[in-house]
């Protein structure tokens, strides 16, 4: 299985995520939507997410062996190394964002359907602005030009494929790779999930996937899940 040796070309969906997995039954494993535009992108907890034109909104189907939320940092860790392939320092918010320069330049996406299939949603701004979101930021605004759409698709597909084979095979050697490129360690954050929140020092991510908090004095484990994370 080689990630990305099917690619479907849509000029606009909904969703690639939700394409994704409306076709996930009959397509190969690896197979990737790409489009050009979403008119229903989406975040966690069905937040909207921007996707107009310029942008690289791509979904990758895949079936592995069993339900894993740490499949979000294949997509994160695929980001990073794109990002730097075209000369642009990121690094992994955690739990499933890609900052840069300060600001939000991609998000990922897991569903799926146990046992079955999953779905690794990425959304990257490479030529395209997002005005309404004042934390967001492009390749280009960070570059000062444009910069080739389907090189940046290519690399990403070459790094979600290696990243998916460490994941699949040796899950530690990838998390070290995220603990080495997430840069909340050390600073404070709020954590907020549902109706709970805690504020405190993020101090690791620990194998599972989980990071640890010191909330005075005291380790708390965050599970990966719906988690909002707010530096201060
Ligand atoms: C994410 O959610 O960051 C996951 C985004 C995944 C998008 C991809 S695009 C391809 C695939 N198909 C989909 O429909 N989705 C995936 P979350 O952590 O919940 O963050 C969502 C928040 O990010 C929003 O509430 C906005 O504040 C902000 N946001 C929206 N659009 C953005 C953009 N283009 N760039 C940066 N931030 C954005």
């Amino acid at each position: 299985m080689k990630i990305g040796s099917k690619i479907i070309r849509l000029e606009e969906v909904d969703s690639t995520n939700e394409y994704s997995m409306r076709i996930a039954p009959e397509v190969p494993e690896g197979t990737v939507v790409v489009a050009g535009r979403q008119t229903a992108g989406k975040g966690r907890k069905n937040r909207s997410w921007a996707s107009p034109e310029g942008g690289l909104w791509m979904s990758v189907i895949l079936r592995p062996r069993r339900v894993d939320p740490r499949l979000v940092f294949v997509g994160a860790l695929a980001v990073v190394d794109t990002l730097s392939d075209f000369g642009v320092a990121s690094a992994i918010k955690w739990p499933n964002d890609v900052w840069a320069g300060g600001k939000k330049i991609a998000g990922v996406l897991t569903e799926g359907k146990a046992g079955q299939y999953a779905v690794l949603g990425i959304g990257l701004n490479v030529n395209n602005t997002v005005p309404e979101e004042p934390e967001a930021i492009s390749m280009m605004e960070l570059v000062g030009a444009k910069v080739p759409l389907e090189k940046v698709l290519e690399r990403l597909l070459f790094h979600l494929d290696g990243w998916y084979r460490v994941f699949t095979e040796r899950p530690e050697l990838m998390m070290a790779k995220v603990r080495e490129r997430t840069f909340i360690l050390g600073r404070m954050v709020r954590v907020i999930q549902d109706d709970n929140e805690l504020i405190g020092r993020a101090l690791d991510v620990l194998d599972d996937g989980s990071l640890l908090v010191d909330v005075s004095g005291q380790l708390k484990r965050v599970v990966y899940g719906d988690v909002s994370l707010r530096l201060f």
